[in-house]
């Protein structure tokens, strides 16, 4: 079945140069790219990004890595989509913990825990389907993926763009 997923390559896989890495890695999977971009992370991006977690004790450092604080303040995001992508690109990312990933798998490979206890593990990739819907209308507007993933509506400014129904 085919899905769309989000994949954020986060700021130490930027600021290490891994984002060709990470992307031959997930070349493998042979899905599509179907969006990308190059985000400076706001805290209210952060904040709704993670807002699942927003009551564990690592929020605020989480938060602070997302928007770059400890490396570079930027973050490439993407959209792939194609046959089973979220498992696919899930397997390739490893497990969250990056001292206990798989040390093939990208997070395994480049990830660290730090001394304070923020899991540097490079890259997110959404978990389900439902999550992926609203991570990629988080990240991303209609206009930015060139295919037709979740409804959409027209609206007129100074030229007509689309926005999430
Ligand atoms: P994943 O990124 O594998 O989907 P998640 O959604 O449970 O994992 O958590 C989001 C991020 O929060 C994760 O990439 C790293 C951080 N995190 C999760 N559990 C943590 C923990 N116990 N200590 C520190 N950071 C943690
Ligand atoms: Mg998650």
């Amino acid at each position: 079945m085919n899905q769309q997923t989000l994949i954020l390559i986060k700021p130490d896989g930027l600021k290490k140069s891994l984002t060709g890495n990470v992307l031959t890695r997930l070349s493998e999977t042979k899905l599509d790219i179907v969006a990308s971009k190059i985000v400076k992370v706001s805290r209210e991006l952060a904040e709704q990004h993670y807002i699942m977690l927003k009551d564990k004790p690592f929020f605020d450092e989480l938060l602070k890595y997302l928007m770059g604080e400890y490396h570079k303040k930027k973050v490439m995001a993407l959209v792939y989509w194609g046959d089973d992508a979220i498992k696919k690109v899930r397997q390739i990312c490893g497990s969250t913990n990056p001292e206990e990933a798989d040390p093939v798998s990208i997070r395994g490979a480049y990830g660290r825990i730090t001394t304070k206890g923020v899991y540097e593990n490079i890259i997110h990739a959404s978990a389900n389907e439902a999550e992926a819907e609203r991570e990629i209308k988080l990240w991303f507007q209609p206009d930015d993926v060139i295919i037709d993933m979740y409804p959409s509506k027209i609206v007129k400014d100074k030229c007509e763009r689309r926005i999430w129904a």
